[in-house]
């Protein structure tokens, strides 16, 4: 009979952090890599500590108390059933397995289902906070079997990030893929986000001639009111930051090329599925796209004449007018993702808690912010709250800042900087409070090209009007 508390498979940078943080909170930990020399070589370099080292996926079954627990952390996609696959024959109906990768949603469905035929209890989990996250407290967001996540819920209790208040970033999410889900939205928010504040350092740099080192403690200074936020602090980490190399600012010397790995164009993808608009999120997705146009783009500025991009107004009300346009830009991009979360949680039967889902996001893990807080107490005085722009809170904080977002969005679009992701955050929040909208105009070439009929304003029914004189 095994004596290890839970085991993990993958031991990259995510799977070796998660068994350091719960060996250090006092689970013993059983490990195994598909390429030995990995696991081994991690190991090795934990002398002392309650780890075993798994050879094989026999040994590791062999290893674990019943029921066993088996958390995956390895790439996304077909790893993930290549090692379910192998597993599978050593465990028993009971055991548990958890897939903490950023695995597709509907993957993890369809996973779940396939072992509930032998009676394997699975559980996805998105985990967040990169590796820093992962080693001292990642935020978590398990969903799946309820029976199996009672299991695993004081380790993960115990990894967890804590909010101030103390309360760890976990919890159950809701069945079938509702955890990866949430991740996935996650990043799509963290995807908006970024390119916010990329945007804003491009104005900055562009608009206004700024270096790095003189943007740092603008962002620092942010970071510590409405703006306090782990991408924000980062940001001014980064650009203080000098190449060993050349001595250049580390920023100048990255390529303009963003990559990724799927979870913000799933997230699009999704939105779309369901009829949910998440305009600043598809934007980030579609800027880094663009961004790797790197070669056009290149050829494309020599071909076509530039405007001028510098700015010549009033500097101290535009880096205002930015800070303004990014915090409210921010809650859209939030209230965006917060809506598709709604709206999944219907779809699929997820009966999601927003409220929860926020207070987990508090601590830990990418978006963390300091106004989480703001909206987990929006959720929990309205669950039923249809979108966050109607909270009182946050209508109030974008009402008070429109004039200078409406005034920023209008100078960098004058200074030809594209800021798709701030353009896009404001149109939303203007669509979204518009009672009327063109789309009767729509209807109109609708029913003029393709009869397919339109609703009136004053009577009930359906109508169609023979558009061409005969
Ligand atoms: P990677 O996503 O780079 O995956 C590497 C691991 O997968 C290695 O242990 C590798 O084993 C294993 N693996 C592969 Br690849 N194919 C396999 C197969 N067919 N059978 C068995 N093992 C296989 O690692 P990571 O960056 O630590 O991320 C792990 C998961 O966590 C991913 O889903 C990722 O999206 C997610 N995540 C990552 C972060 C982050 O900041 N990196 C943050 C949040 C979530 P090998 O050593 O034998 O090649």
């Amino acid at each position: 009979m095994g004596k290890y508390d839970i085991g993990v498979i993958g031991m990259a940078v995510m799977g070796q952090n998660l068994v350091l943080n719960m060996e250090r909170n006092g689970f013993a930990v059983a490990v195994y890599n598909r390429t030995t020399s990995r696991a081994e070589a991690f190991v090795a370099a934990h002398p002392g500590k309650n780890i075993y080292l798994a050879r094989t996926l026999e040994e590791l079954a062999e290893a674990l108390r019943r029921p066993r627990k088996v958390m995956l952390m390895v790439q996304a996609g077909r790893a993930v059933d290549a090692v379910i696959g192998q597993l599978k024959p050593f465990l028993e109906r009971g055991d548990v397995i958890i897939d903490g990768g950023n695995s597709f949603f509907q993957d993890t469905e369809r996973r779940a289902r396939e072992l509930a035929e032998d009676g394997i209890r699975y559980l996805g989990a998105g985990v967040s906070g990169g590796e820093e996250g992962a080693l001292w407290g990642p935020s978590i967001m398990p969903g799946g079997d309820p029976e199996a996540y009672k299991l695993v819920e004081p380790i993960f209790t115990a990894i967890a990030a804590k909010a101030e208040d103390g309360a760890p970033c976990v919890t159950y999410i809701g069945p079938g893929g509702s955890g990866h889900y949430v991740k996935m939205v996650h990043n799509g928010i963290e995807y908006g986000i970024m390119q916010l504040i990329a945007e804003v350092y491009d104005v900055m740099k562009r608009g206004l001639g700024l270096s790095p080192a003189e943007m740092a403690p603008i962002f620092g200074e942010w970071n510590k009111a409405e703006l306090a936020s782990f991408l924000v602090e980062i940001t001014a980490d980064i650009l203080t930051r000098s190449d060993d190399e050349t001595g250049q600012p580390m920023v100048d010397v990255i390529l303009d090329k963003a990559g990724q790995k799927g979870t913000g164009k799933w997230t699009s993808q999704n939105a779309l599925d369901l009829g949910v608009p998440t305009p600043t999120i598809n934007a980030a997705v579609e800027a880094r796209i663009l961004s790797a146009f790197k070669d056009e783009r290149v050829a494309a500025a020599q071909a076509i004449p530039q405007p001028q991009h510098e700015f010549t107004g009033d500097r101290e009300q535009l880096i205002g007018d930015l800070r303004a346009a990014l915090y409210a830009s921010e809650v859209s991009a939030y209230a965006q993702g917060m809506a598709l979360l709604r709206a999944a949680s219907h779809e699929y039967g997820y009966n999601l808690n927003l409220s929860e889902i926020a207070a987990i996001w508090r601590a830990g893990c990418i978006i963390r912010a300091g106004f989480l807080d703001d909206m987990r107490a929006a959720f929990d005085r309205e669950p039923d709250l249809v979108n966050l722009l109607l909270d009182p809170k946050f209508k109030q904080d974008l009402v008070e800042r429109e004039e200078r977002w409406r005034r920023a969005v209008g100078t960098v679009i004058q200074l030809a900087i594209p800021a798709p992701g701030m353009s896009a955050s404001l149109a939303y929040f203007d669509g979204y409070r518009s009672a009327r909208l063109p789309a009767n105009l729509i209807q109109a070439q609708r029913d003029y090209f393709g009869a397919h009929t339109y609703e009136r304003v004053d009577r009930e029914g359906v109508f169609h009007t023979e558009w061409v004189e005969a």
